[in-house]
This record gives C-alpha cells, sequence and structure tokens, in this order.
C-alpha cells in the first residue's frame, strides 16, 4: 500500500511538470518613432504604419508615417542546452483608452508581434539615433484579436502567436541569446484623416498600474514524455508501451492518440536535455 501511494504521488508530480508556463512582463520596452517623448521610460507604446506597411520599406527608422514599440523579454528559469517545444503562446497587451478605430479597422488592420534582429538594446540607454538599433523583421508571429473591442473603456487585445514560427526563435532566445527574446510590435493602421487618433497605444512595462505586455509560453522539454528533463529510452518506451492509446502523457502533440508522430517526436529529439 505504501509503494502505490508513492507510485502514485510521483505519477501526480510528473503529470503537473509536463507542462510548464512562463509568463512575465518586459525587462526593457521603449517607442520607436523620431517624435518619441521620454521613448524608454513612458508608460504608453505606440504603433502605426501607412495603411499599406506596418515597416517602412525603406528601411528608414521609423518617422512620422511609422511608429514602432520595441520589447525584450529574459526568459529566466528556462535552462539552456535543450530543444523545447512550445506548446501554446501569446502575448496580452492592455489598451490605455477607447480605440480611435472602428473594429473592422481593427480587423483589418491588426497590431502585430514580429522578431527583431537583435535584444541589444536597453530602455535606460536608448538612443534613437544609435548606429545598430534593433529592426523589425518580416515574420509575423502574431496579430491582435478584436474580441474585445470596447469604445466606451480600455481593452485587452491578446495577440496569439503561430507556435510554428515563434518556436524555434524561442529556442534561440533560450540557447543562443541568453534567454533575451525581442518582440516588435507594428501596425498598417494609418492615422492620417482620422484626427490623428487612429493607432494603437498600450501600456508599457513601466505604467505604475502594472498593465504593461505579458508574454506567456508554455512549453516543455521536446520529446521528453516522462519531463525528467531528458529524452531517452525511457521516453521512447513509454510511446511505444501506450501505442494506439489516448494516453495524455504520451501523447505528445495532443491530437488525441499516441501514434507514429509521438514516436518521431521523441525519435528526433533522442538525448535531449541529456
Ligand atoms: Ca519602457
Ligand atoms: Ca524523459
Ligand atoms: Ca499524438
Amino acid at each position: 500500500m505504501r509503494t502505490w501511494v508513492s507510485i502514485l504521488g510521483l505519477s501526480v508530480c510528473l503529470s503537473a511538470l509536463a507542462q510548464q508556463t512562463y509568463q512575465a512582463q518586459p525587462t526593457d520596452d521603449v517607442w520607436y518613432y523620431d517624435q518619441a517623448f521620454n521613448p524608454g521610460f513612458t508608460a504608453i507604446l505606440r504603433a502605426w504604419g501607412d495603411g499599406q506597411h506596418a515597416v517602412d520599406p525603406s528601411g528608414a527608422r521609423p518617422a512620422l508615417n511609422f511608429s514602432y514599440s520595441l520589447a525584450k523579454w529574459q526568459l529566466s528559469g528556462i535552462p539552456a542546452g535543450r530543444q523545447y517545444q512550445v506548446i501554446r503562446a501569446q502575448i496580452t497587451v492592455v489598451q490605455t483608452q477607447p480605440p480611435g478605430y472602428t473594429r473592422d479597422e481593427g480587423e483589418q488592420f491588426p497590431l502585430e508581434a514580429r522578431p527583431l534582429s537583435h535584444t541589444n538594446f536597453t530602455e535606460a540607454s536608448w538612443n534613437y539615433n544609435a548606429p545598430n538599433n534593433p529592426e523589425v523583421g518580416t515574420t509575423l508571429f502574431g496579430e491582435s484579436l478584436m474580441s474585445n473591442y470596447r469604445t466606451d473603456a480600455p481593452f485587452a487585445i491578446p495577440i496569439p502567436l503561430n507556435v510554428e514560427l515563434f518556436e524555434p526563435y524561442f529556442n534561440e532566445a533560450v540557447n543562443q541569446n541568453n534567454g533575451a527574446l525581442g518582440i516588435g510590435f507594428v501596425s498598417r493602421m494609418n492615422p492620417a484623416d482620422a484626427s490623428g487618433t487612429r493607432f494603437y497605444r498600450f501600456y508599457s512595462r513601466n505604467d505604475s498600474g502594472g498593465r504593461g505586455p505579458v508574454l506567456q509560453v508554455v512549453y516543455r522539454v521536446a520529446g521528453d514524455v516522462n519531463s525528467d528533463g531528458c529524452t531517452d529510452d525511457a521516453d521512447l518506451l513509454t510511446v511505444l508501451f501506450n501505442f494506439g492509446s489516448n494516453d495524455a502523457q504520451a501523447d505528445l502533440n495532443s491530437d488525441g492518440i499516441v501514434d507514429d508522430a509521438d514516436l518521431l517526436d521523441v525519435l528526433f529529439h533522442f538525448g535531449n536535455g541529456c
């Protein structure tokens, strides 16, 4: 009986560890714009474009027709030296006031989350004219949803991230960039002809109310069925033993069945983290 209780306890413990969640605000965020006031410490980040492009196609720094916001997170507590499967990822930003655009315009010109060329910047030392400021990439990790659209109160804009595209970026940040992960917020939304109010305004990490951007990533060590941090023969055996079943632990890709896809996941990552 004592052994049984002990095994049961271990099993509960392992399933609780199967997925881990990182959730935090950025360590630095800046408003990247030539006329930005207090860009490193402003409580309000802003993004707009020219109606056609979210990032200036000439490669120029954002000015007049473009405004970007840059943020970087420190993925603390996630050990380097292994590959992670990203199960779910999201950024949530909180709009500072009722939107200056309609719901249709928000759906047509969403707020975009994209990669940065590097994370070598800080809000404390931010200089618009520095020679090597980060560039916003072309990959689209996520776009805002207007499901929370309200005209009468501040509202959140959840930006679901494209996990397939985001996963290698996340792994690169953990394994090759000391855990620093950068995101550029941009939009094609054009403020012109709308009294200059039609653009994205959302809280920075410097907001005294704590309403800055939040990155949430649900992840696990890739191929690691039993969640001991290493993908090895124990994981392989668990998948084989549960082959054809709906065992949730062995069903690595969470499609409801343990099959060759899960087996390949283990084989492909064999030795990961060991
Ligand atoms: Ca800031
Ligand atoms: Ca394992
Ligand atoms: Ca599966």
